[in-house]
């Protein structure tokens, strides 16, 4: 990977959230055109924008009508070149995001594709006969609930969809199909743009043959992912799409890739398979699943977070280091503290996650230590997966209560609300009305009040990005856990040619003593970077931390 991808830290904007601009309540291009100084000066340097394309936005734009329109809630096409044109001049790169596992059922090819057995399009999605008494395929299930399989009376058959049944699944196996993506992509890219994020790429290759699968305990349906993550010809496509596309331009790749491996990972990236940069994985997200998945009532144990980002370190040359996104409750009040320890363990949590090796992933308003909403009206969800799993928790005997605080735990809209840019109206999101309500503590967490304090959460960012894209240790480094047993700390190094940086998180509230390992820490250390503000004069082996305290030496 060449060093702008190495030195690429991404801020993933998710528009309809970010600035409106014409108070129509829905986030715009205008509005991130207007914010790219912001963006610009935290430290960011790759912008990741989530879809934009026309759509009738069933699940907020990854349902895509049209890959060559703009949708015109978020402006024009016009606008969008100046979007692209502005960020190159202030130096950002704009990376989009490729939607192609599915589309829109309202696309043209999807319209084409419904009517009968023998047009143009009629290969371009996934179509299966019914079983013999009519019935679904398969008794797989979707991602978003219910059965995977979609009936059509005019071709008689079913279609597959992973997601929502009006994002049926496009056919990989068709070769004009996937001439028809690669048309999409250099469009795009013979605009300019800086390369995809590509939505739910491990599952485009699926198995030849749909039977039943296996149910576990209980379930109505069988895993989507059976036979179709990291299917039988996954990297056949993305070597042809890296042959015929991505090797005739210098942008980035980042694969979204649900149900993988560290181990089948590491074969979308290794340079000389010529598929992907990097990947955007998610074991380390799955810390805190239970009986109904995401969306169960536990906790996770730092142990597990630990472990996970630990082996992603060592089986895979390259991650991506996250640790929320727009399908995740916001970070801070998922493994940090959002009332008490706000600051300290915002900062603590981006510090841990900025350091690891890979490039780091930082969604809108985790800079300001955004948190989760306190909604009280199922209504005030917008996500269609938070209104499917309400009412399947239901179905499940879970009193409509708990099913309430299980959303209002893990909804994907958690992370969803407006930005909060100051403490007027709407949090100077929006003049007009929100699409979705904004979080109530706007007044206390907003962007203006960061920017004017010097200990914010947004200026630990960028000293903390600072310290990473100045440092070839935090770029190339070795990672090392140490004290991999600890119950409260999260601790490593990162090696090269022999210098260090130690960097040690305390994930509780109280204050703890930490010993760090003989020999490690002498007098050629320094503290480099904290979220508190006195720094340890005295160096020892053995440090006390206070409530999430975070620390970095280095003796470089
Ligand atoms: O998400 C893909 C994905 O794997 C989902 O399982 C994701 O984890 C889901 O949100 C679980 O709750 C991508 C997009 O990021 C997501 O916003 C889309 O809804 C999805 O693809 C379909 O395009
Ligand atoms: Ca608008």
């Amino acid at each position: 990977m060449n060093d702008w991808k190495k030195k690429g830290v991404v801020y993933e904007v998710y528009p309809q959230s970010f600035k409106d601009t014409n108070d129509d309540g829905i986030g715009d291009i205008n509005g991130v055109i207007e914010k790219l100084d912001y963006i610009k000066n935290l430290g960011a340097n790759i912008i990741w924008l989530t879809p934009i394309f026309k759509s009738p936005l069933v699940d907020n734009g990854y349902d895509i009508a049209d890959y060559e329109a703009i949708n015109p809630v978020y402006g024009t096409m016009a606008d969008f070149d100046r979007l692209l044109q502005l960020s190159h001049e202030k130096g950002l790169k704009l990376v989009m995001d490729l939607v192609v596992n599915h589309n829109s059922d309202q696309s043209k090819w999807f319209q084409e594709s419904k009517k009968d057995r023998d047009n143009k399009y009629s290969d371009y999605y996934i179509w299966q006969d019914p079983k013999d008494d009519g019935s679904a395929p398969s008794n797989l299930g979707s991602v978003f609930g219910g059965s995977a399989w979609e009936y059509v009376p005019e071709r008689k058959q079913y279609y597959l969809h992973l997601f929502a049944k009006e994002q049926p699944d496009l056919n990989w196996r068709s070769k004009n199909m996937r001439q028809s993506i690669y048309k999409v992509m250099k469009f795009w890219l013979d605009k300019g743009v800086d390369g995809f994020r590509m939505d739910s790429i491990s599952f485009i290759s699926k198995q030849a043959e749909f039977k039943d699968v296996p149910l576990e305990d209980n379930k109505s349906y069988g895993s989507y992912y059976y036979g179709s993550s990291n299917g039988p010809k996954l990297h056949d496509y993305l070597q042809e799409m890296n042959r015929e596309v991505m090797s005739k331009y210098d942008v980035i790749t980042i694969g979204e890739t649900p149900h993988t491996t560290a181990s089948q990972a590491e074969k979308y990236i290794d340079p000389d398979r010529h598929e992907l940069d990097m990947v955007f994985q998610f074991e380390h997200m799955h810390v805190d699943y239970g009986e109904y998945g995401r969306y169960s009532d536990v906790n996770f144990k730092l142990s597990d977070l630990r472990d996970s980002f630990a082996r992603w370190q060592k089986d895979l040359s390259w991650n991506s280091n996250y640790l929320s996104n727009h399908d995740q409750p916001r970070m801070v009040s998922r493994f940090g503290n959002d009332t008490k320890y706000r600051k300290e363990s915002a900062k603590m949590l981006a510090m841990i996650t900025v350091l690891q090796k890979g490039t780091p992933f930082i969604l809108q308003g985790d800079e300001i230590g955004m948190t989760n909403v306190s909604f009280d009206n199922i209504n005030q969800f917008k996500d269609l997966e938070s209104h499917n799993t309400y009412k399947f928790l239901m179905n499940k005997g879970v009193s409509s209560a708990k099913a309430f605080e299980m959303i209002q735990r893990k909804s994907r809209d958690n992370s969803r609300t407006p930005m909060q840019w100051n403490d007027k109206k709407n949090a100077g999101f929006s003049e007009g009305t929100p699409w979705i309500e904004v979080n109530e503590n706007y007044s206390k967490v907003n962007v203006e009040d960061a920017l004017a304090d010097k200990k914010s959460i947004y200026h630990f960012y960028q000293k903390l990005l600072k310290l990473r894209n100045d440092s070839k240790i935090a770029i190339d480094g070795q990672f090392d856990l140490i004290a991999p047993n600890d119950s409260d700390v999260f601790a490593y190094t990162r090696t090269l040619n022999g210098k260090k940086l130690i960097v040690i998180g305390s994930f509780t509230d109280k204050k703890i003593k930490f010993d760090i390992p003989q020999g490690l820490l002498d007098n050629s250390y320094h503290e480099v970077l904290s979220n508190y503000d006195d720094l340890i004069e005295e160096l020892s082996s053995t440090i006390y931390l206070r409530p999430y305290e975070g620390i970095v030496f280095s003796n470089d």
